[in-house]
């Protein structure tokens, strides 16, 4: 029956990939129906992420799926490792969040042969064989790209911070590799060609941590003449970038305007105080849908090959309103 064992899991630990794992049997759903997912996970790299992962966890509690966990620590070949164990222990079902794009058909090919079906969430893969993945889950990072960017082209004039007549960007990027890092570069790149004023004059990853967006952005503060805008891959980077600001003695938000992705809580408080001028919203509550798809995944059932989430994008206006009800 279904609900019989209830997991969760845990992740994390230094340098390796730890999957945990509670029940008894080694293919559950043979035995008593219960539903085994193995999901290997990118990390805990920034606040999206910890909001991905509650959310698949609870969801797979709320679903009666049991749930094996890994923690890749934004390491593919940990994310090989995990897909390779669930394999081994014969899963009924894998998910995962590839960490770059590329590199994963040897895997999902191995995962073809054993029968086991792939659901994709959040982030994709580049390959041409569609037939190694069921369904692909998550946000549209190139629209997500083009809203940051349509924004500045709407905001061109205040955000010509100097009043030299260009608007001097530099961005913040994602996990080199990754899908939201070159389809919101690519995006954004796409929109502001509106308007030839705007150019991004410096472009570094800051592998979507606080940390990470911080380093480049005190690199560029002493690298670059006149910025006017940051746009950051993801909130966290954004936050980063901000105490660099603020190091610096500059105002950010006001000195140096700051559009980021994501729309977490400290995203959008930060929003709301003025410190960040714009966020587009990608929403990390996938477990619902991704419970669903496995589901109907391993009932046999069709699914679509894309499910796209739907999303929006705040100004410090509409933070302010919104952030007393933000679930993450
Ligand atoms: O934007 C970022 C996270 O893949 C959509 O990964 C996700 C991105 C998210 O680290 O904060």
């Amino acid at each position: 029956m279904v609900k019989k064992t209830l997991i969760a899991a845990t992740a994390i630990s230094m340098g390796t990939v730890m999957l945990t794992a509670c029940g008894s049997d080694s293919n559950a759903k043979d035995s008593d129906d219960t539903i085994t997912m193995g999901f290997a996970q990118v990390g805990a790299e920034s606040g999206w992420r910890t909001a991905n992962t509650t959310s698949i966890q609870d969801s797979a509690k709320e679903a009666g799926i049991e749930l094996k966990f890994s923690d890749a620590q934004q390491k593919q070949e940990n994310q090989i490792k995990a897909i390779r164990s669930y394999i081994q222990q014969k899963v009924d079902v894998i998910a995962f969040s590839p960490v770059v794009e590329t590199g994963w058909d040897t895997v999902l090919q191995e995962a073809k042969r054993a029968d086991i079906p792939v659901i994709l969430t959040d982030r994709a893969v580049d390959s041409e064989d569609t037939s190694l993945y069921e369904t692909f889950l998550g946000s549209d990072f190139v629209l997500e790209g083009e809203k940051a960017g349509q924004w500045l082209v709407e905001n061109a004039a205040d955000s010509d911070v100097d009043g030299d007549g260009d608007i001097n960007v530099v961005q913040l990027e994602g996990t080199t590799g990754a899908a939201p890092a070159i389809d919101r570069a690519e995006g954004f790149a796409e929109a502001i060609g509106a308007d030839p004023s705007i150019e991004v004059t410096a472009s570094q990853t800051g592998d979507f941590t606080r940390d990470g967006g911080k380093q480049v952005m005190e690199s560029f503060l002493n690298s670059e003449d006149g910025i006017d805008v940051v746009f950051a891959h993801n909130d966290d980077m954004g936050l980063g970038a901000i105490e660099a600001i603020e190091a610096a003695g500059l105002v950010p938000g006001e000195d140096i305007k700051i559009i980021t992705v994501d729309a977490v809580k400290d995203g959008m408080q930060a929003l709301a105080d003025g410190k960040i001028n714009y966020i587009v919203e990608c929403n990390p509550l996938l477990g619902p849908q991704l419970m669903d798809l496995a589901e109907k995944v391993v009932a046999g059932d069709e699914v679509p090959e894309r499910v796209v989430t739907e999303e929006s994008a705040f100004t410090q206006e509409q933070a302010v309103e919104v952030l007393p009800d933000r679930q993450y």
